[in-house]
């Protein structure tokens, strides 16, 4: 009796604290843990309530990385600007984080301008610098993980889906999501024969230090990738400047912490962007769709 008594005394604690905290608390026996994060603001989406942030280390939880973080903010999310230096506590609880106590501490820098000479008359634009679908993806040379140079050019004629990884990525949700999506794509697109010979899945390291062919090669096998039809690559920082920003990869630098974001490439047969897909929020199905109809075409 005193028993049910004190817990039902420690519930109506508990109830007081807050409603977040009930909640989480008692469906979960997951603690909350709390960290301080400071950082630059990358990119914002508001419909998904998330923004990407490339934050410094985060002492006792991750390295410097650039990723998304759940913000409920309304307000911050409606007007932060990319370039905007923020700091906020990210609440971590089980698998669910959020950025709480969300400031900007300085305000962006005004948008880059690039002199734009392509119409009758010379003017001033912010710069662009994701490609938009049509446009031709710059060409760059890789080594395969078999030792032999390859050139996205050399693989005209066919679709081919670019992604960028690197094997000591440590996060469940980033590289290794992306070899699992390509994972499933290779079965799909194989299912039928014949078919993946007009298809090329490239997983490009953008980690050069570390990712020799002989890496990647052993990376390639426990994946399952079977190359040339799942090629993985690595290609040299010089290289990788030609299509890290069309192609709207942002990484590096590479010494003592890791930072990139995800970004994936459907390439149509003619060497023209069909679409990109920035993080994780694409199903293997997504990309499945495109690759049927460009091979339709
Ligand atoms: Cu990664």
């Amino acid at each position: 009796m005193s028993g049910r008594v004190a817990a039902i005394g420690l519930m109506v604690l508990l109830a007081g604290c807050g409603k977040d905290t009930v909640k989480t608390a008692v469906t979960t026996a997951d603690p909350i843990k709390k960290y301080p994060i400071v950082g630059i603001v990358r990119k914002v989406d508001p419909g998904a309530k998330t923004v990407t942030l490339r934050h410094e280390e985060i002492p006792g939880y991750m390295v410097a990385m650039t990723m998304p973080f759940h913000l409920e903010d309304k307000d911050a999310l409606e007007s932060l600007q990319v370039g905007d230096k923020i700091s906020a506590i990210l609440k971590v609880q089980g698998s669910h984080s959020e950025l709480i106590q969300f400031e900007v501490t300085q305000a962006a820098e005004p948008q880059a301008l690039t002199l734009d000479l392509s119409g009758s008359e010379a003017k001033l634009r912010p710069r662009v610098a994701k490609l938009e679908p049509g446009e031709l993806v710059p060409d760059f040379t890789m080594t395969t993980q078999e030792g032999t140079p390859l050139k996205l050019s050399d693989l005209r004629g066919k679709v081919v889906i670019v992604t960028f990884i690197f094997t000591r990525c440590p996060r469940p949700e980033f590289c290794p999501k992306m070899d699992e999506r390509f994972a499933e794509l290779a079965r799909m697109i194989a299912s039928v024969p014949g078919r993946a010979d007009k298809v090329r899945l490239l997983s490009v390291s953008f980690d050069p230090e570390h990712d020799t062919p002989e890496v990647l090669a052993k990376h390639a096998k426990l994946r399952g990738a079977k190359p040339p039809f799942w090629q993985f690559a690595v290609a040299s920082h010089e290289e990788l400047r030609k299509v890290v920003e069309p192609m709207g990869l942002t990484y590096g630098p590479m010494k003592d912490e890791i930072i990139h974001n995800l970004a994936t490439s459907v390439i149509g047969p003619d060497g023209r962007l069909e679409r990109r897909f920035g993080g994780s929020d694409w199903t293997s199905e997504d990309v499945f769709k495109i690759v049927r109809k460009l091979l339709k075409n």
